[in-house]
């Protein structure tokens, strides 16, 4: 405990009766409830609005980089298509939705590595911001005006709203389905919802964040140690402590305890998407625990057994079913016998790991033509043996069956394709999310493009 005289009003012995000239509002504020209500709960001396400034500007830089590759990735999933969105009452969001192109081939892996890792990234810092101004969502008394109780409701959007993204998206790359709803539609709307009170925070703050960080020089802070460590001077908006305790840490500690965590878990997630002998080192991700042998060796996302395909289905009697105005069915051995094409591709998950390697296949083109469409004015509604679910079947758009690199592959790094890997066949795209390159394809409809 402090022994200096607290500020706020003196001690009385019994309860003060309301002093009706300043009103319940005032009443309120002399008596806040205990602990976290009171200002002297909240004493460290780091707190104060240049530190808040410092993080909050690392994620006015990191936040919009994932709202835009979480809006492009989006975009990827060409949801316009048939069953391909699940956000059916999306209305004005997709404002934005374009054909997502077929190149550059790399284009997937980059922005939606990008938003996966940099996510993760930034988890310390978004903690660190909400420990810096955590004093401020227990403010006294709830709200002074009508005005204040707008602008806190809307603090509970923007922490709410950060908090609920961070919290699906990871648990979503963790295949940690325990929430009670749809990852993908309650991701992408809590998002709009959040960068709706994202800008307003921003918009209202922006000065004062300039200020806060003209304050102070950050090289100076890095060679500060904990002897000449001191509060900021108090501030308007309070988040200086009223009653700071000594330092038990200087400023440049705390950064680079949180720099230090951003930085392990960068770490420990970036290799999932370089691949290659850095994905060892990706220990946050929770993919590819399951590999193939030989040239199949890279990583499975879900086996064959995980989803229960009809082995059956994939033995020699199976045949590829293809609708258009020439419909027809052709074995392994009919697809075989057509020219076949090799292409390095990546595969690009949305949960953020990615791996290149080398198939061979048939062109997709080449089935359109063989089953009548046109090239370039159909798409294709692409099924599975997989029956069910999101996974079991998958639109392409028309400038996706047109490119030629696009492939029903049915052998990867010179060997036929495993089973987990989608034997007899499967949908290799450039470019595309690698959820819509389907395995254990069965039917492929060439429909006319959706324009
Ligand atoms: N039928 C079917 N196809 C599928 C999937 C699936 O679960 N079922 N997973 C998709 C996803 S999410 C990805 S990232 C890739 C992974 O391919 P891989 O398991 O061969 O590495 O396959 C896609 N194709
Ligand atoms: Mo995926």
């Amino acid at each position: 405990m402090s022994d200096r005289p607290s500020p706020g009003p003196a001690q009385h012995d019994g309860e003060p009766a309301p002093d009706p000239g300043r009103g319940l509002s005032g009443w309120l504020r002399e008596h806040p409830p205990p602990g976290p209500f009171r200002q002297e709960f909240w004493r460290s001396p780091l707190r104060g609005p240049w530190l808040t400034s410092v993080f909050g500007l690392v994620l006015l830089i990191g936040i919009p980089i994932l709202a835009i590759t979480g809006l492009l990735s989006y975009a990827a999933y060409n949801p316009r298509l048939p069953g391909n969105d699940i956000t059916p009452g999306k209305g004005l969001l997709g404002f934005y939705l374009f054909d997502w192109p077929t190149r550059p081939v790399w284009l997937y892996r980059f922005t939606q590595g990008t938003h996966v890792i940099l996510g993760l990234t930034l988890v310390p810092v978004l903690l660190a911001k909400l420990w810096s101004v955590i004093h401020k969502l227990f403010a006294w008394p709830p709200a002074r005006s009508p005005a204040e109780a707008v602008e806190r409701a809307s603090l509970l959007l923007l922490v709410g709203g950060a908090v609920f993204e961070f919290v699906t998206g990871i648990l979503n790359i963790q295949l940690f389905y325990v929430f009670p709803f749809s990852f993908y539609p309650a991701h992408l709307y809590g998002a709009w919802i959040f960068l709706a009170a994202f800008v307003v925070h921003v918009a209202f703050k922006l000065p004062r964040m300039i200020s806060a960080l003209r304050s102070r020089d950050i090289r100076r802070e890095l060679r500060t140690g904990l002897a000449d460590t001191h509060p900021e001077p108090p501030d308007p908006d309070g988040l200086v402590a009223a009653d700071p305790a000594p330092p038990t840490v200087s400023r440049r500690g705390l950064l680079a305890f949180v720099g230090g965590g951003s930085m392990l878990m960068f770490g420990l997630s970036v290799g999932q998407t370089i691949d290659g002998p850095l994905r060892r080192t990706a220990l946050l991700a929770p993919h590819g625990r399951v590999y193939g042998t030989g040239p199949n060796d890279f990583q499975v996302n879900k086996t064959a057994a995980d989803v229960g395909v009809d082995m059956a289905g994939m033995g020699p009697q199976w045949r590829l079913t293809l609708i258009g105005p020439h419909p027809a069915r052709l074995s392994r051995a009919d697809l075989l016998a057509m020219p076949l094409y090799t292409y390095r591709l990546p595969i690009a998950c949305v949960e953020g790991w990615s791996t290149e390697q080398t198939w061979t296949g048939v062109r997709l083109a080449d089935l359109a033509r063989l089953a009548g469409a046109a090239v370039g004015g159909s798409d294709v509604f692409v099924r599975s043996l997989q029956m069910g679910g999101v996974f079991s079947h998958a639109s392409l758009s028309a400038r996706q069956v047109a490119d030629p690199r696009s492939l029903l592959a049915l052998r990867v790094n010179g060997a036929d394709l495993s089973l987990n890997h989608g034997f007899p066949a499967r949908i290799m795209v450039p470019n595309a999310p690698g959820v819509h390159n389907t395995k254990w394809v069965r039917r492929l409809d060439f429909l006319p493009a959706v324009s």
